[in-house]
């Protein structure tokens, strides 16, 4: 079955009912690979992407199932979408009520017309991406592999004196280097006392010799996108530090091994906190243990305080335990995970135990 199909069943598509999608991440989803603008419509029947010029060759290379309708100056793609609406006979249409800006829904409702009744498609298509299918592991996997391997690449590189902007440098070459397509998300480089800051902006600060230096990054491949946090050590660390990163080692092992499908999110987020919680670290580890990760960088389910879902097998999720403490420093350790029925394996791959420089 293909995205589309998965999605039209889902929703139990009436025969007059139609599907508008303006999210590029569910387009690309629901499409299998269109990566341009425009918008997706569906039907129990049809399968078509409103574009404009720039993007309807591409669109017909990358989406070979789906038909591709042009806009121009006379048919604006709301105007499209109208006709299309007309010629099916739609009476309702489901909107990506979480997505569309209140003014985009007010145009495209004033050219669709009043008759018709709109429907919030809430989460439909992300419920879906929640659970990957073997063809997108296989590509989450590569992501995982060359995310992996630019760890082990910029290593050597490392040495006092270098500034966090340029650690950056090195680090995101190297993930080129090995086939990144782009960036999962912006990278995070966080040296020295900087470490406390779980989402550093890397700077001008130079490294210096008993620095822990935390890098948080992530290979997009395929359209998908992997996320590993390691933290490295620049000559001998501070005992202090030192516990400091066994305890978030010990946390994030002991997550990753408990991952399986039927697990409540909820409690392994808790587990990570309580260990933390009582090796004298209270309120050191201030974000959610995780997330799930896919065509987008943060997905649901959470592991965290306010999750209960239940995981499945097929989710691709985050085990990313930290500790924070101001003017000392901060330690983070992340994998992505690939959720299966008695257990996980790790997409992410690098070694974990301390690496001192
Ligand atoms: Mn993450």
């Amino acid at each position: 079955m293909t995205a589309s199909e998965r999605l039209t069943d889902l929703l139990r598509l009436a025969a007059r009912a139609a599907v508008v999608i303006h999210d590029p991440a569910n387009m690309f989803y629901l499409t299998e690979g269109y990566t341009g603008e425009g918008m997706v419509y569906l039907t129990e029947e049809k399968r078509i992407i409103v574009t404009d010029f720039r993007y309807v060759e591409a669109a017909e290379k990358q989406a070979p199932d789906f038909e591709v309708v042009m806009t121009d100056k006379d048919h604006p793609a709301y105007r499209c979408l109208a006709d299309l609406c007309a010629a099916d006979r739609i009476n309702e249409l489901y909107f990506e009520s979480n997505y569309l800006p209140v003014d985009e829904f007010e145009k495209l409702r004033t050219a669709v017309g009043e008759e018709v009744s709109y429907t919030p498609l809430r989460k439909a298509p992300q419920t879906l991406r929640q659970i990957k299918t073997p063809a997108e592991t296989v590509t989450m996997r590569k992501a995982g592999a060359i995310t992996s391997e630019a760890f082990e690449a910029v290593l050597p590189k490392i040495r006092p004196g270098m500034t966090e902007l340029e650690l950056r440098l090195e680090l995101e070459n190297c993930m080129f280097r090995l086939g990144a397509e782009a960036l999962a998300f912006n990278t995070i480089i966080a040296s020295g006392v900087n470490g406390s800051l779980p989402h550093a902006v890397p700077g001008s600060r130079k490294l210096q010799k008993g620095d822990m230096i935390t890098m948080d990054f992530g290979a997009k491949v395929g359209g998908y996108c992997s996320d590993m946090t390691r933290t490295v050590a620049l000559g001998e660390p501070s005992p202090e530090m030192r516990k400091v990163y066994n305890t978030v080692l010990r946390a994030q092992a002991m997550c990753e091994a408990a991952l399986a499908a039927g697990k409540n999110c909820f409690d392994i987020d808790r587990l990570a906190r309580d260990y933390i919680d009582s090796q004298g670290y209270a309120g050191r580890f201030g974000h959610g243990l995780g997330h799930c990760v896919g065509i987008d960088i943060h997905e649901d389910p959470r592991l965290s305080p306010s999750c209960h879902e239940v995981l499945k097998a097929g989710m691709v999720i985050t085990v990313e335990p930290g500790i924070y403490i101001p003017e000392l420093g901060g330690v983070r350790i992340e994998n992505s995970c690939l959720v299966k029925e008695n257990g996980s394996e790790p997409l992410t791959t690098a070694r974990k135990e301390l690496v001192i420089l």
